[in-house]
């Protein structure tokens, strides 16, 4: 049988890598049993349409960043929030990789019809514009691109700039008119996208880390043979490990490509500069909660506990 992959990315971008990983382990496990057809980003729509074509079981696996996917399952717009998720980049490591993690959300995406089957790591958020973006100040009225769900808009409102909310598709022709003045995403994605083309400075900020979620129909995954489920389980178990240095190496090459290549100035935020932020991003995890009612309390309460629990084990 054959299994088609929808990416949310183009050829060599992370989800492409740990497409071609998966695709490569389950290749060799079914012993050709199973092929994966792995369709970049581009072919089949756009992030939303993609989830929608899991849903009606015409692509089999498919890549579902939480920006896009929050206003279908509210609950993952947790990871569109700002620093939510440690600071320790070794705790995020293991807690993106922790069954745990994916436990708490389950439930979540099996009520639309999906089955959630790993979050993947693509490293630190970065803001591009053409200027520095240092303090909410330089966001009044600073018209940002956002991912297409409503709480995305969210994080970026409480720094006082104006959301519009775009497929990832439009973002450069949008920069390149000047429809919006500036986007989020980590540096590997504003490489390959050619976002630095159109944009003057890259402000290292680091509000949050972009996690996404591979995702397929809940029930094609719950009809597999017992055979096709290990191989894909035991694949995606493989995949986890490699996932966090797969993104650390691209987004540390591909900034390199960027300055060699291009005349972008790079503004680290100091810790400082980076508190002022997180304060303001405060109130943001309220209007998450008032969204997603009980069940959002208790993934934030688990999430916030989980992290915390990884932090004392690391400190040991
Ligand atoms: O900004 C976006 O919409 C996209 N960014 C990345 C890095 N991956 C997929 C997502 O759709």
């Amino acid at each position: 049988v054959t299994w088609r992959f929808a990416l949310e990315e183009i050829e060599g971008s992370v989800q492409h890598a740990y497409a071609e990983a998966l695709k490569e382990r389950i290749e060799e496990r079914s012993d050709g049993r199973i092929l994966i057809d792995v369709f970049p980003y581009g072919s089949l729509g756009t992030s939303t349409q993609l989830t929608e074509l899991v849903r009606n079981g015409s692509v089999n696996l498919a890549f579902a960043s939480p920006g896009h996917l929050a206003d279908k399952v509210p609950e993952v717009g947790i990871f569109t929030l700002h620093f939510v998720l440690p600071e320790d980049t070794s705790v995020t490591r293991q807690l993106l990789a922790s069954p745990e993690l994916i436990t708490l959300f389950e439930q979540p995406y099996a009520s639309q019809n999906m089955k959630l089957l790993a979050f993947v790591p693509e490293g630190w958020m970065a803001w591009t514009a053409d200027k520095a973006l240092r303090t909410p100040e330089d966001f009044q009225g600073f018209r940002i691109r956002t991912m297409t769900s409503d709480i995305a808009e969210e994080a970026y409102r409480a720094y006082g700039a104006e959301p519009s909310q775009i497929p990832y598709s439009q973002v450069y022709s949008d920069l390149q008119l000047q429809k919006i003045d500036g986007q989020s995403n980590p540096v590997f994605a504003i490489e390959e996208m050619d976002f630095y083309e159109v944009q003057s400075t890259l402000t290292v900020a680091r509000p949050a880390q972009f996690v996404s979620s591979v995702i397929s129909n809940l029930e094609w995954y719950n009809s597999l043979q017992e055979n096709q489920q290990q191989w894909l389980d035991n694949a995606l178990k493989d995949v986890a490990e490699i996932a966090w240095e797969t993104q650390e190496e691209l987004n540390q090459t591909r900034l390199q490509k960027m300055l060699e290549e291009a005349q972008l100035s790079v503004v680290r935020l100091t810790d400082a500069e980076r508190e002022v932020f997180r304060e303001a991003s405060m109130p943001v995890r309220d209007i998450y909660l008032e969204r997603t009612g009980e069940s959002g309390q208790q993934i934030m309460g688990t999430l916030l506990q989980l992290i915390k629990t990884l932090e004392a084990k690391n400190q040991e």
